[in-house]
């Protein structure tokens, strides 16, 4: 078993995984830049080490600084968290060439998936659906134009070396296409120092549809399920679900199984998110992430699992102790995100100290957060101040624990995309589950400041004398025509 774990991270992933370390038993080392001295993480950690200024370049971003950090703290394991090293590929190399245990995929597996025109090829191979489209980068521009006729138009350019949309061009006919690719080679060599560009099939209104999965060091994987993350803008997911509102059985089924068979080509070790998108009845491959993500804690809901405390023992060698048939799936989960941005402002963030926060609680509510009062939030570092999630028997109880749990939470000092979240759970497509990627695009008044003004500026001067949202700046939880009345669709909780 691991003894010390070094968690080369920050915020609230770094606390999430500090507890799951700390419920198992394993010490726990934090690092931290100087902007960081009193953060929560670093609090929460038996031990703590500096290791540069707030830039990240020159903190959480120094391998040679995590190294070094490792080894004067015995540390006998590093977790990447996400974001940061995670899915560096010299970073998982570094760790175990210095005989640590890199709490993740090999480095080989990391760099196969980096690089989409091979994980298109290996994923074809290994028989799981991949969009419509070449598998080789196109050498050029005429060559990209066959391959457009073939697929037919739209069609999306791709940067091999992309991911997280940066690179992507869509092509609406033939004539743009030549310029359009000359700008998508360009812009790949400025962006990744790689001009390789492919082409897709472009799909039009696709949910975003992602399976996460674990696997040992022993050959076996199991997948957890689907989570829906259709709610996003501009790459950033905002909402997120366990299950999906309308795969059926079957469907699930069928998309874990080519999940599961994703990752055993690349012989998996780890937690890792098989990305699909989803369109017309049919799913498509799209990328996998070889990190834990943000959005874990919905899959840790509705499976009863612990995915940090597996992510331990499967790196150090534990094989999984369950088969696919005894994975759980109960009830349906939420999770919002909560950043220091002003959704109503065009998600500009909002810098400054953490006055008070005040954190929901009871029944099915989970709250990640990696701030307290005297937080200061600035612009070093992602805007993600914690997640808000829910659990319920059903995915209604789900929504309206949500609505109670953003009302008992509190965040004064800094705006918050808090507001935006209330009007998200009352939305009509929201509430009966029809989701596509283009959500917020469907829906341009979930992006525009609800309140009267005056009655705003009433309730911010009650709030600021009570320490608590006034009641008159929320409506009560709407009913939706046709999702269903409150009562009827509240069940007794409890496994059934
Ligand atoms: C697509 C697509 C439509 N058609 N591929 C965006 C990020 C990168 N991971 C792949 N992405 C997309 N690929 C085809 N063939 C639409 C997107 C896309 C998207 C995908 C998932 C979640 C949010 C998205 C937002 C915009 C575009």
């Amino acid at each position: 078993m691991i003894r010390k774990l070094l968690v080369a991270n920050r915020g609230e992933i770094a606390l999430r995984i500090i507890r799951g370390a700390r419920e198992m038993g394993v010490a726990t080392v934090a690092v931290h830049s100087e902007a960081d001295r009193l953060a929560p993480h670093v609090l929460a950690a038996d031990e703590a080490v500096e290791i540069g200024p707030a830039p990240s370049a020159e903190s959480y971003l120094r391998i040679d600084r995590l190294i070094e950090a490792a080894r004067a703290t015995g540390a006998d394991a590093v977790h990447p968290g996400y974001g940061f090293l995670s899915e560096r590929a010299p970073f998982a190399d570094a760790v175990e060439e210095a005989g640590l245990i890199f709490v993740g995929p090999t480095g080989e597996t990391i760099r196969s998936m980096g690089d989409k025109t091979e994980a298109r090829q290996r994923m074809q191979a290994a028989g799981v659906p991949i969009v419509p489209g070449i598998v080789d980068a196109a050498k050029d521009a005429d060559e990209a134009l066959a391959a457009a006729r073939e697929i037919g138009f739209p069609v999306l350019l791709k940067a091999a070396a992309g991911g997280g949309g940066k690179g992507m061009r869509v092509v609406e006919e033939e004539g743009e296409l030549a310029k359009s690719f000359e700008a998508a080679q360009r812009e790949a060599r400025s962006a990744f120092g790689d001009d390789s560009v492919y082409v897709e099939k472009y799909l039009g209104r696709p949910r975003h549809i992602e399976i996460q999965i674990l696997g040992d060091a022993h050959g076996n994987v199991v997948h957890l399920h689907e989570r829906e993350c259709s709610i996003q803008r501009r790459h950033q997911k905002l909402v997120e679900e366990a299950p999906s509102a309308l795969l059926t059985p079957e469907q699930r089924a069928e998309m874990g199984a080519a999940a599961v068979r994703a990752a055993q080509a690349t012989k998996y070790r780890g937690a890792g998110t098989v990305e699909f998108l989803w369109q017309d009845g049919e799913f498509y491959f799209l990328e996998m992430n070889t990190r834990l993500q943000v959005e874990h804690p919905v899959t840790e809901f509705i499976t009863g699992l612990d995915l940090v405390h597996w992510q331990l023992k499967v790196a150090a060698g534990e094989p999984l102790d369950f088969t696919q048939e005894e994975v759980r799936l109960q009830g349906h989960s939420i999770e919002v995100r909560v950043t220091s941005e002003d959704a109503f402002g065009g998600f500009l963030p909002s810098t400054g100290s953490v006055h008070s926060i005040s954190v929901p609680g009871g029944p099915g509510v989970r709250w990640d957060g990696g701030i307290t009062a005297g937080t200061e939030v600035g612009l070093h570092y992602d805007p993600l101040l914690g997640k808000l999630i829910t659990w319920g028997p059903d995915r209604l109880t789900a929504i309206i624990r949500m609505e109670r749990a953003l009302d008992e939470l509190v965040i004064r000092g800094v705006n918050t995309c808090l507001p935006f979240h209330r009007e998200v759970m009352r939305e009509k497509d929201f509430r009966e589950g029809n989701l596509t990627i283009r959500y917020l695009e469907d829906h341009p008044e979930l992006l525009e400041r609800p309140d009267d003004p005056e009655l705003a500026e009433v309730a911010s001067i009650a709030a600021a004398l009570l320490e608590h949202r006034s009641r008159a700046t929320r409506a009560a939880p709407r009913l939706v025509e046709g999702a269903g009345g409150r009562m009827s669709n509240w069940r007794a909780f409890g496994w059934r």
